[in-house]
């Protein structure tokens, strides 16, 4: 039985790697960060009391900051496999904590790999360390590839930088199975409610329940090569089943702006939408309500109207530096690790703006059922 031991493993890809690691019967361990509330929602579902006979997943409390965990956590798990996924993982975010950010995302892979390295595991633990598309910023070429040149536009980009580059290192200089995969955007109906796809499909599923009046968005010129967690979490795992350690790029090579994006989300749940006027002034209006989808989906079609607006810009949303467009080419994935996607943006899109109706519809019911959440401090 392998070990595989995953930092972030409260986040998106976290959970769906090791829920695709346990399945592949791997003992996984998992370093979480304390919270004043639970925060292992994503990962529940594959939690088992401790106490019982054969529990094949384990948390340990610990922080990309804090050397000194990582390296008790290393030491005492000996896993044959890390999967580096912890990180402030926000590029707007990264720009108001750039310090932390760097901390975190930069030194933090630096502290796992000489972890590895002080402990004598160089050759025992291969290392995948979650490197970006962000990497690309500002665009030299597309689609971009393993061998397109580098140019950070954030805090965060300018981070992961420093983590792609002393992953390289130490594979060099120590003889490490150590690799990056350079991902692409990623969603999935966990996605964090901030990132754009996930505020989009919440957005419109409470403007379709008549809930919120409007979605407000930054540049919805943007244009991101958008796939799905649980394809992505596979390509991790594949980079480090390899005869040597390489670097892959892993994306759908198909591009949208974030205004498709949310006119795909409007047209899932029987709303189409067009955009009209410029910049900060570009808004979203229902020109048609498709009613058999309304009734399909138990929407009521009162709360929505012809030439009604639910979609303005507010540039508190703009970032200072901007990555206009990702496209990735991800031949050498399929090529030498035979990595296909199975999702496309379409079934992408469905699966996320219904998994929101459902979760707002439930939290309506209970409402509606008077299980209102008690306020403590009123
Ligand atoms: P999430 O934001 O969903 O998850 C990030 C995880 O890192 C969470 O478990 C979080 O814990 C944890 N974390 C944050 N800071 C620290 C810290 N200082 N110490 C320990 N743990 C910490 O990100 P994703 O799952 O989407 O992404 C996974 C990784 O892949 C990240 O490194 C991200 O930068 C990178 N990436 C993501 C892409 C995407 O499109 N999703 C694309 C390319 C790269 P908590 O739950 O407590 O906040
Ligand atoms: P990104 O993802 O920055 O690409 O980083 P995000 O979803 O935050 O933004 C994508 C694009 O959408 C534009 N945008 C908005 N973004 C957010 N969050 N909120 C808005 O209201 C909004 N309006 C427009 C952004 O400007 C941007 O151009 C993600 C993270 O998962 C990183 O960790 C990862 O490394 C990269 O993807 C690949």
């Amino acid at each position: 039985m392998k070990t595989a031991l995953i930092t972030g493993i409260t986040g998106q890809d976290g959970a769906y790697l090791a829920e695709f690691l346990l399945k592949k019967g791997y003992m996984v361990h998992g370093v979480k960060r304390r919270s004043s509330l639970f925060n292992t929602d994503r990962i529940d579902h594959l939690y088992h009391d401790p106490h019982e006979q054969g529990v094949k997943f384990k948390l340990h409390y610990g922080d990309l900051t804090d050397s000194t965990n990582l390296i008790r956590i290393i030491q005492e798990v000996r896993p044959d496999e890390i999967y580096n996924l912890a990180a402030q993982s926000h590029v707007k975010v990264s720009f108001d904590t750039p310090e932390y950010t760097a901390n975190a995302d930069g030194i933090g892979v630096l502290r796992i790999l000489e972890a590895v390295r002080l402990l004598g595991l160089t050759k025992a633990t291969r290392v995948y360390q979650a490197s970006t598309s962000e990497l690309y910023g500002l665009v030299q070429a597309v689609p971009q590839s393993e061998s397109t040149p580098f140019y950070p536009r954030s805090p965060y980009a300018a981070a992961k930088m420093y983590g792609y580059w002393i992953t390289v290192n130490y594979r060099e200089a120590y003889g490490m199975y150590a690799c990056n995969g350079i991902l692409f955007n990623h969603e999935s109906p966990v996605r964090g409610e901030t990132f754009v796809t996930r505020k989009i499909t919440r957005g419109a599923a409470k403007i379709a329940l008549g809930l919120q009046n409007y979605l407000y968005m930054g540049n919805l010129s943007a244009q991101r090569d958008w796939g799905h967690a649980k394809d992505y979490v596979e390509a991790m795992w594949l980079m480090l089943q390899q005869d040597i350690a390489e670097d892959f790029v892993i994306a759908t090579g198909v591009t949208t702006t974030v205004r498709d994006f949310i006119r795909l989300s409007f047209a899932e749940l029987g709303i189409e939408l067009e955009f009209s006027g410029r910049d900060e002034f570009e808004k979203g209006v229902i020109i048609d309500l498709d009613h058999d989808r309304l009734h399909e989906l138990g929407l009521n079609e009162n709360a929505l109207r012809f030439g009604q607006t639910v979609v303005k810009v507010d540039p508190k949303y703009y970032r200072p530096t901007e990555v206009d467009l990702l496209i990735g080419d991800a031949g050498k994935a399929k090529e030498k690790l035979g990595w296909v996607p199975k999702y496309d943006l379409q079934a992408l899109v469905i699966e996320m703006v219904i998994a929101d109706l459902q979760l707002i519809k439930k939290d309506e019911y209970l409402k509606k059922g008077g299980f209102t959440i008690l306020n403590y401090f009123e």
